[in-house]
């Protein structure tokens, strides 16, 4: 087992899952905006150390992807953030992508940027105490979406970005992200997924990337959000399981989904559902921003001093997310 497949599946073990705290400054914004709380350093490193501190933490968080700023951060006791969270049994991670940029050529599409100066950017981060990174990709659906260039040149930045972070012994998260938005079936959702994520390993494997040693980190099946054909959750349960079972090698050890703006609880009751049908090796967990944020930062935006409060629920919702990932979780455990 090399050291990689190791640290991935430390990570991914008896259901923990990554919580995904890497919101740039411009979208950490938008979120505490959303709740009324001014976007200062400091505010966004005090609600991020109220869930870094957390028994949910200890308990259910395997990995936490931070971003630039927060991996630089010290908590309020003066702890660097990489350190805080080693100690209490999570990985540290980063996002090492700078972000989404208008494709040349196709300009409502969108490659990610970031490989310019890349791999002395990881050894720094390296050196600060990240085990693992995250790069993120990030397509629409439509008739003509994602287009045969978004296509190949994410997959491309995936795969350099990958063998990259590998050279530097760290866990690369490879997220191809196939957005919600839009009017489009699960079908297409279906269709467009394979296609991404087959392409992405076909980069994968020509950059002569370890599948063993990374996460992949894909959206699950779905309607697009505006279409008036959704599916039930088992339909999606099953077509993520499909989608995945034929579209990804079986060297991978991990998928680690993102929640993509679904609600908490449909979230959950997607993964729960996804690891009672898997029949699949992969282990199947996620990897939630939103879907594991939102309540606690509504709790904690009514009273930032109410730490133990926020705490609790983060923790109710990272205990159900992490039994969701080992299929275990049911509706009646959320109001216990
Ligand atoms: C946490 O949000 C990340 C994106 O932040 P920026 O857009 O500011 O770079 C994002 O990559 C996230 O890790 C994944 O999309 C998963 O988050 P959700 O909220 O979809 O689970």
């Amino acid at each position: 087992m090399s050291d990689l497949n190791k640290i991935a599946l430390k990570i991914l073990e008896s259901g923990k899952g990554i919580l995904a705290a890497d919101e740039s400054t411009g979208t950490m914004t938008k979120r505490l905006e959303s709740v009324k709380i001014d976007s200062t350093s400091d505010n966004r490193i005090k609600f991020r150390e109220t869930l870094f501190s957390s028994n949910g933490m200890k308990e259910c968080i395997g990995g936490v992807i931070l971003y630039d700023e927060t991996i630089r951060q010290k908590s309020s006791d003066g702890k660097e953030i990489p350190k805080l969270l080693s100690e209490l049994g999570s990985m540290p991670g980063i996002k090492v992508d700078t972000g989404a940029k208008e494709m040349a050529n196709s300009s409502s599409e969108k490659i990610t940027e970031g490989l310019d100066g890349l791999r002395e950017r990881l050894k720094e981060y390296f050196n600060l105490g990240a085990k693992f990174t995250k790069w993120r990709g990030v397509y629409n659906i439509s008739k003509d979406h994602p287009s045969k260039l978004s296509i190949h040149s994410n997959a491309h930045a995936l795969a350099r970005y990958a063998a990259l972070v590998q050279e530097c012994n760290m866990v690369p998260i490879v997220e191809p992200e196939l957005l919600m938005d839009g009017n489009h079936s699960a079908e297409d959702c279906f269709k467009k997924t394979s296609e991404v994520i087959k392409k992405c390993f076909d980069e994968l494997i020509l950059h002569k990337v370890d599948l063993t040693g990374i996460i992949l980190k894909p959206n699950m099946i779905l309607a697009g959000s505006e279409s008036s054909e959704q599916i039930s959750n088992e339909e999606t349960a099953k077509l993520t399981i499909k989608c995945l079972k034929e579209s990804v090698p079986s060297d991978v050890p991990g998928i680690a989904f993102l929640s993509g703006g679904q609600t908490e609880i449909q979230a959950t009751e997607n993964l729960n559902l996804i690891n009672k049908f898997n029949e699949t090796n992969f282990i199947m967990s996620y990897s939630y921003g939103r879907a594991l944020q939102q309540s606690a930062l509504k709790h904690w935006a009514k009273d930032i001093s109410d730490i133990a409060g926020t705490q609790k629920v983060f923790d109710h919702r990272a205990k159900m997310c992490t039994l969701a990932a080992q299929g275990k979780w049911s509706k009646e455990l959320e109001n216990v």
